[in-house]
């Protein structure tokens, strides 16, 4: 049966680093598994993370930048995340609507029940059965993202505003012990990875 997994956390926190540990196990225990992100994950997609993420964009207003949040949404959802889950494959995807309530409504303090509406617009009763939030102090990941590039246009923000976005997604775990859980991501990578097994274990999927 198919399931639709999603990673969070505030930037730098090892998203990348452990989509591919969960793939592993998927794949190990024989489970087929496409692995996408938001923004992105289509062609039309991909060209809205650039205009997201560019520093050109600089003044986008923070209703643009919800919108175009979510029509990257909608795109992904009807070309690859719905056709998949319909063909019985799990799916792991970087980000999804629990960013949006994180930075668009904890980072850029944007009235939340303008997300819900356009989470339940766009999505209809599309939740994911698994968000993994993995948690770590503002100054653990912007250290570890620092190392490897130059800030984005989200990614030069002050630390206040990935404090709320980290407080916005302990809130979303409070909210949803059902369906979304946090994992201790300031510990090294292999005792980070064993936390994400063991949820997986833990809810039946590895
Ligand atoms: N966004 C997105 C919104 O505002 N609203 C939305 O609705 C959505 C969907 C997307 C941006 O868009 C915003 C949020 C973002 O600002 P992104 O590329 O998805 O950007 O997000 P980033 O957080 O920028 O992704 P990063 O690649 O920077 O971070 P990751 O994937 O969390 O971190 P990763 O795996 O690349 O690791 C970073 C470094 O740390 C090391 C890794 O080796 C790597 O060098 N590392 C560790 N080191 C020590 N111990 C560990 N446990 C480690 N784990 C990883």
């Amino acid at each position: 049966m198919s399931k639709f997994i999603t990673l969070e956390g505030i930037e730098g926190v090892g998203k990348t680093s452990n989509r591919d540990y969960i793939r592993e196990l998927l794949e190990q225990t024989g489970k087929q598994c496409i692995v996408t992100r938001e923004p992105g994950g289509t062609p039309l997609g991909e060209s809205l993370r650039e205009l997201l993420l560019q520093h050109s964009n600089e003044k986008m207003s923070n209703d643009a930048e919800l919108l175009l949040m979510f029509a990257a949404r909608a795109e992904h959802i009807n070309k690859v995340i719905q056709p998949a889950l319909n063909d019985g494959k799990y799916v792991l995807c970087d980000r999804f609507t629990e960013a949006t309530y994180a930075y668009q409504g904890g980072g850029r303090q944007l009235d939340v029940s303008k997300i819900t509406d356009l989470e339940n617009y766009v999505q209809g009763a599309l939740r994911p059965d698994l968000t993994i939030i993995l948690d770590a102090p503002v100054e653990v990941g912007r250290e570890r993202a620092g190392k490897r590039s130059t800030p984005d246009r989200i990614e030069q923000e002050k630390n206040d505003f990935f404090d709320r976005v980290r407080n916005a997604y302990l809130d979303l775990a409070r909210q949803h012990p059902d369906r979304i859980c946090t994992v201790d991501a300031s510990l090294p990578l292999e005792q980070v990875q064993a936390q994400i097994k063991q949820q997986l274990e833990d809810r039946g999927i590895v």
